[in-house]
């Protein structure tokens, strides 16, 4: 067997004029929290510094500027790394980032993973970015990511984690089969993929009340048809004037939820890995190479 600890640490909503520093002794808190419960591994939401500010528009580029990060670790953000560090727990963390590349401001939706020793292991930037970037005021808030984001040149990639194969997607990537299956053939055992999901799409309320349901379904079906786990981590409950679905859980190779949030607060949930159990699944009913008829997939990556 192959176990790994993982925890997810849902959050609760996160105030606009919640400080950095605030927010980061939130972090620090719930690390130690599933550091005591025997975490490895600690996977946080997305956009998990400050308040999921594309919920506004904002012309500003100063403004707007002041919720991405130009380094990391940053002053502020470096007890996390300490703490990380100290307690030998790796974690997940989705941040905005503004970079430049070629010359270019680039702002990307991220998250990295960082080793059990405090380093950087890996970065992912979205590649599904949902909502709009036109301003609909007549909508009780926004969700300008296609504003405030660039969709990245880099795409899916695959890090080392102790004896596994840990992937990274955002929030709007776990509607997409791609997402995990592209991981899958680059050898992921696990996804980890913060969130943050409001209740209500104002444009498109049609499934609102089954959000919670979609949330499970493709996260659970991704952990079944790629033989891998899951874990999927919300900012959720009150935030400004939104409600953020929560229902952090993981998922197991079986499609089972192995562990999932009761509240929709700060909250650890927590479950044993046996990474093993995907290398199972990929040598019976999902061996890739043995069953997929991939002559028949070519309209995926065609326009
Ligand atoms: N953050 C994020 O990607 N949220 C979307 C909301 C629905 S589309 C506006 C999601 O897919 O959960």
């Amino acid at each position: 067997t192959r176990p790994v600890m993982i925890a997810g640490a849902q959050m609760g909503g996160i105030a606009r004029n919640e400080s950095r520093k605030q927010v980061v002794a939130r972090l620090i808190a719930l690390l130690r929290d599933a550091h005591a419960r025997g975490a490895e591994l600690v996977v946080f939401p997305e956009l998990t510094l400050t308040t999921f500010f594309p919920r506004w528009w904002m012309e500003d580029q100063a403004e707007i500027d002041s919720f991405f990060e130009t380094e990391m670790p940053s002053a502020a953000t470096r007890p996390l790394f300490e703490a990380a560090r100290e307690l030998k727990v790796g974690f997940y963390l989705g941040y905005a980032e503004l970079t430049t590349e070629a010359g270019a401001t680039r702002h990307y939706n991220t998250a990295i993973l960082v080793g059990r020793d405090g380093q950087i292991v890996g970065k992912y930037r979205k590649v599904h970015l949902p909502g709009h970037a036109d301003h609909r005021p007549h909508m009780p808030y926004q969700h300008l990511e296609k504003r405030y984001f660039d969709v990245p040149t880099d795409g899916f990639g695959v890090w080392d984690f102790g004896a596994g194969k840990f992937g990274m997607a955002i929030c709007n990537d776990r509607r997409w089969p791609e997402t995990y299956r592209v991981m899958a053939l680059k050898g992921a055992e696990v996804v980890m993929l913060g969130y943050n999901t409001p209740t209500h799409i104002p444009w498109e309320p049609i499934y609102d009340h089954l959000s919670a349901f979609h949330n499970h379904l493709v996260m659970q079906a991704a952990g079944y048809q790629n033989a891998m786990f899951v874990v999927g981590v919300a900012k959720a409950g009150k935030e400004e004037n939104s409600y953020l679905l929560g229902g952090s859980c993981i998922a197991a190779p079986s499609g089972e939820i192995i562990a999932l949030a009761s509240t929709d607060g700060d909250e650890v949930i927590l479950a044993r890995c046996d990474l093993d159990l995907c290398q199972y699944n990929r040598k019976a009913l999902f061996n890739f190479a043995e069953h997929r008829q991939v002559q028949h997939y070519g309209v995926i990556t065609e326009r």
